[in-house]
């Protein structure tokens, strides 16, 4: 499969859900290449010491090239990341197919800004249960194919 998936999770903004994302980055790896692997890496801690010697304009610059290539868009939005709403924004912008995934049993309310996307289209938001996951992964994908010639 020639897709690219990118996938957004919080760094920086905390890293509580980092076992979520690595089952997440491998789901995606079913359907595609996934362009960001590192955010489900347990390696990586909320202070991104394993950049070493990377400057942030290269971590920027290099994921709006990554969002810039890739097919879809998919971002665990539960725990708050500026950097995910930014890349959320840049990816709008591209016209890129986005999907949020939240958990409403966080007890969190998500941003207005990221809700108030959803445009039953482009953009998806999905509350989910992390048991749901994958099925509701599968969905999407296998909606994804039928609608577009993405494969
Ligand atoms: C480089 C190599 C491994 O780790 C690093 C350092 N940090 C980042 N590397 C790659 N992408 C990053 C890094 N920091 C943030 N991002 C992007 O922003 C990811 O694609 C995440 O989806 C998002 C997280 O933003 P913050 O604000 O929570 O850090």
């Amino acid at each position: 499969s020639g897709m690219k998936v990118y996938f957004c999770g919080s760094i920086r903004g905390g890293r509580d859900d980092v076992a979520l994302y690595r089952r997440i980055v491998q789901k995606l790896q079913s359907y595609g290449t996934v362009l960001t692997e590192h955010v489900g890496s347990n390696e990586l801690t909320d202070r991104g010491e394993d950049a070493a010697a990377a400057e942030d304009r290269a971590i920027h610059d290099r994921d709006v090239a990554w969002l810039r290539q890739s097919d879809v868009i998919v971002a665990e939005v539960t725990q708050p990341s500026l950097g995910v709403g930014y890349e959320l924004g840049r990816a709008v912008d591209m016209k890129k197919k986005v999907f949020c995934l939240f958990r409403p049993s966080s007890g969190r309310r998500l941003s207005a800004m990221v809700r108030g996307a959803d445009d039953g289209e482009l953009f998806v938001v999905r509350d989910y249960s992390e048991d749901e996951l994958e099925n509701v992964l599968d969905e999407f994908f296998k909606n994804l194919k039928i609608n577009t010639q993405i494969d």
